[in-house]
């Protein structure tokens, strides 16, 4: 009889079990040569809530999204080049009026059932989105030094904390 070693397949499921856990310290990997960084993503929070990039280096930035809501890392202007989104999710954003709209806190549950044609992206320097339980990466060339917010454009998400600075220098 063959011996038959079969690898368990790694269950994503897990993770949505129990997630509001703490955040320990993440420490950033830091890859010799390359800016790399992950962002995690939970259910109103986002950890780190800064980032820093050099100038005129590539950064990747990665979303890991451990919340069970759909999270999205964004940057409404910030000068950039080479921008690559990978594994984004397609995902309707909430009505962008001009400014800060009224926000609901709290406000029902959105599933967000609705694929987006990704166009509304456009109107963004940088955006990626994420599912629950996802990893999606964005990487791009910062080309203007400063401080840039960055937030999650699901409605609610920014008002309850999503938020955060992008430091280019
Ligand atoms: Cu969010």
């Amino acid at each position: 009889m063959a011996t038959s070693s079969r690898w368990a397949p790694l269950s994503v499921a897990l993770f949505a079990t129990f997630i509001l856990a703490g955040c320990s310290g993440g420490s950033a990997r830091r890859p010799a040569g390359a800016e790399a960084g992950t962002v995690v993503a939970t259910d109103l929070a986002f950890q780190p809530t800064e980032v820093r990039a050099l100038l005129n280096q590539p950064l990747m930035i990665r979303l890991d999204n451990k919340g069970k809501l759909l999270h999205d890392w964004t940057v409404e202007k910030i000068a950039v080049t080479a921008v690559k989104e990978e594994g984004s999710a397609a995902h309707s954003m909430g009505g962008h009026g001009s400014g800060a709209g009224t926000m609901m806190p709290g406000a029902g549950s959105m599933p967000g059932g609705m694929m987006g044609t990704g166009s509304q992206a456009g109107q963004f320097a940088l955006h990626v989105a994420a599912d629950a339980g996802q990893v999606a990466t964005i990487e791009f060339t910062p080309t203007e030094a400063g401080t840039y917010v960055f937030y999650c454009t699901v409605p609610g998400h920014r008002e309850a904390g999503m938020e955060g600075k992008l430091v280019v220098g």
